[in-house]
């Protein structure tokens, strides 16, 4: 009968004869909540009390080593004991004791094994340092013992990527010392009974100095501050690798002093919101529930979207049949697919060996009967409603009962498409961002009559193609589209009142955007913006100051950005510059309206260009479009390169705060009183003191 005792609730001590098993069992990812730290620091201090075990193995229950700290606890009062803490009690034990990892062994996990005096990985595992994904660094020794294992240029790629090293890398690197496979507690007990036969060696990672190389530590804070000058921790993580030459006191207490100041950044904040945020959008009642096959796909259209779909569908092994009307059209899409295809195989997404079986689950077919046994079609053709609807008329016949129909579209009525149909509870949208194969963003548009079940597969199509899949109710734009139509004339306001696009995009690129809109427009293509700008011609409100003069012109020469090699910049093949054609556009265009330019500061761009941006996405959520601020900023995270440090436009308008938000559109309003109006919901918080934090 094995001799258990349970330290506490989450940490037990299991004797076999020498060797004592302490397993650690918190669901669902063993991260070290305060009872983990203090059942963990317990263990081994009453093992070393006690004096009979010859050897202590850690090891973890579920599905996972540990996979981190806990991070719900970030933002609260620290409790005692504080990790590192913990960990210098594991690696100041006299007795000797290795950590047996599976699963992903990340963060203060890692930084656990990294304190035991031999690590062993089974099969399958991944270690990494994830914190800078929260505006953090390694707080419980990562910078410390990583490079005395495995030399500085890995900690600080390690540290400062994020990444996933996988357990036959991490062999190599020094950073485990052996590689099994089996369950976590009998290897566990298999390497400690090698501890006590002397075939498995232990020493004390701190007992090891850092191998100098001042030149990876120069070269990336060089790096660093030309590249990520607005980010925090990064330059930290810099500093406390560096002090890992340090005796191991001295170095801890360089990278504690480094976490706890990342700790209080808002970037902590943003980033942590994000990471939650991305789960909480599919954490809701209508993701839940009963869901319909999704074993085979239909995708009509070959063109960018529709082969970008048809590539995410692949590549989470769905079979597509792909549906084009003429030949070059259907064969484009194929060559399309197998580009994207042989891409993700470049970029280390699908195993090469997988490459050809992927793409063998791909049917072409001119013929729409060949979309009979589909259990999902996704229609990602032209953006005319006419158009559309025929499809789906024609889909409705032809489609077997209970499959589900899909528009990809990008702001059209999904309500309308499903009324030209027998079976409006089997429509919804699913609205894909370009490239569909890369961006994670799915706006998952919920129609008057979608079946609950029909939503909940949307949701779980979203889970298998990897995506964050987002309810939006119908509206022109349903979340994303609808706010950007909104902010994007503030952008061209202040080219005509006298900014220029590239003082506009630099602006918002040190903001943290990716790129500035102008270069996003030249990106995606100024003639999609043209058409909307026509197709809304004849509705357009009449009080509203016209935005699109400047752009107009700019389409009219067949300027269209990128693809026609000029567009607000011109692109020879090195880095874009501003066109000197657009400057005397806009001049002829101020001229005529009688505008007398004046000068703009970056603050004051970034100012109006994100209170815009709020406005439309506070509406959003009032007239309920959106479920609640964080699946708007959830949409701007992974739809519109949105800087995840900030957290999203209504996580950022909690930083600024509902009064001053309030004063600034009223300012803006003595200008335009039309397109800076203060929407009720910021009114009310700017009166009564809540945040849209409170609402998510
Ligand atoms: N703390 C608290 N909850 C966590 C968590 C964590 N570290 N990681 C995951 N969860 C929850 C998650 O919210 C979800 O909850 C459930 O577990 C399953 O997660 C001192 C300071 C491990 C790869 O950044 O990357 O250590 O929604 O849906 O897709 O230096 O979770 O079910 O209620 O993501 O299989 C560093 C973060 C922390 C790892 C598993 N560690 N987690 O992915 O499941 S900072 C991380 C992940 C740190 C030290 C520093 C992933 C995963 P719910 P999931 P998954």
């Amino acid at each position: 009968m094995a001799d258990i005792h349970q330290v506490n609730d989450l940490i037990s001590i299991e004797r076999q004869g020498d060797i004592a098993l302490v397993c650690i069992d918190n669901p669902p990812v063993n991260a070290t909540g305060q009872q983990v730290r203090e059942g963990l620091q317990q263990a081994i201090e009453q093992l070393n009390a006690e004096g009979t075990a010859k050897v202590i193995a850690i090891y973890a229950a579920g599905r996972t080593f540990v996979a981190g700290a806990d991070i719900r606890e970030f933002g609260k009062p620290p409790k005692a004991p504080a990790l590192p803490d913990v960990f210098n009690v594991i690696e100041d034990s006299a007795i000797p004791v290795i950590s047996v990892m599976h699963g992903t062994a990340l963060g203060g996990g890692f930084e656990l094994g990294l304190s035991t005096h031999a690590r062993i990985g089974i099969e399958g595992l991944r270690v990494g340092l994830p914190e800078i994904n929260l505006g953090l660094l390694p707080g419980a020794g990562g910078t410390q013992r990583v490079p005395r294992l495995a030399g500085i240029p890995m900690a600080l790629d390690m540290a400062l990527s994020g990444r996933m090293v996988s357990a036959k890398a991490a062999l190599e690197k020094g950073l485990i010392d052996r590689l099994e496979s089996g369950d976590p507690r009998d290897v566990a007990l298999k390497a400690a009974q090698d501890v006590l036969d002397g075939t498995l060696a232990t020493r004390r990672t701190c007992d090891l100095d850092t191998p100098r190389d001042d030149k990876a530590l120069e070269d990336t804070a060089a790096m660093l501050k030309k590249k990520q000058a607005h980010l925090f921790s990064p330059h930290k993580i810099v500093e406390a690798v560096r002090a890992s030459y340090l005796p191991r006191a001295e170095g801890l207490k360089i990278e504690r002093q480094a976490f706890v100041d990342s700790m209080d950044t808002p970037q902590r904040a943003g980033m942590i919101h994000a990471f939650f945020g991305e789960r909480a959008v599919s954490g809701i009642p209508e993701a839940k529930g009963d869901t319909r096959p999704l074993d085979k796909i239909g995708v009509i259209g070959g063109g960018t979207m529709g082969s970008g779909i048809a590539t995410s569908c692949l590549l989470a092994g769905i079979p597509v049949t792909l549906v084009e009307v003429a030949q070059d059209g259907l064969d484009r899409g194929v060559a399309t697919i197998t580009k994207n295809i042989d891409g993700a195989v470049s970029r280390g997404k699908l195993a090469a060996d997988k490459r050809d079986a992927v793409l063998g689950m791909l049917t072409p077919s001119l013929e729409m009967e060949a979309l009979s046994d589909v259990d999902l079609v996704i229609e990602a053709v032209f953006e005319q409603m006419d158009v559309k609807k025929d499809i789906f008329t024609k889909l409705d016949s032809i489609c077997k009962d209970g499959a589900i129909l899909a528009s990809n579209t990008s702001y059209l009525d999904v309500n309308e498409i499903a009324a030209c149909t027998g079976r409006p509870q089997d429509v919804l949208g699913l609205h894909f961002f370009s490239p569909a194969h890369v961006m994670r963003l799915l706006e998952i548009v919920q129609g008057e009559k979608t079946a609950a079940d029909v939503l909940a597969t949307g949701f779980a199509l979203a889970k298998k193609l990897k995506k964050v899949g987002v309810l939006a109710q119908v509206c022109d734009g349903f979340i994303g589209n609808r706010i950007l139509a909104h902010y994007s004339k503030t952008a061209s306001y202040l080219v005509l009142d006298g900014a220029s696009p590239q003082q506009v995009d630099d602006a918002l690129e040190g903001f943290g955007f990716a790129m500035g809109p102008h270069k996003v427009g030249d990106l995606a293509g100024l003639d999609i913006g043209w058409m909307t700008r026509k197709r809304k011609a004849a509705t357009r409100d009449p009080n509203e100051r016209y935005a699109g003069d400047v752009a107009d012109r700019i389409c009219e020469e067949g300027w269209f950005g990128r693809k026609t090699g000029k567009g607000y910049y011109l692109y020879d093949g090195g880095a874009p510059v501003p066109n000197p054609e657009v400057a005397k556009i806009i001049d002829a265009v101020r001229a005529e309206k009688g505008i007398t330019p004046r000068d703009f500061t970056d603050q004051e761009i970034v100012d109006r260009y994100m209170t815009a941006m709020i406005v439309e996405a506070a509406r959003v959520v009032e007239d309920g479009t959106a479920k609640r601020p964080v699946d708007v900023d959830m949409v701007f995270l992974f739809g519109y390169g949105f800087p995840r440090f900030r957290g999203g436009p209504l996580h950022y308008a909690d930083t600024i705060g509902a009064k001053e938000l309030v004063s600034r559109i009223e300012t803006y309003a003595k200008e335009d009183p039309h397109y800076w109006q203060v929407p009720p919901i910021l009114r009310k918080m700017a009166e009564d003191g809540t945040k849209f934090a409170d609402l998510n």
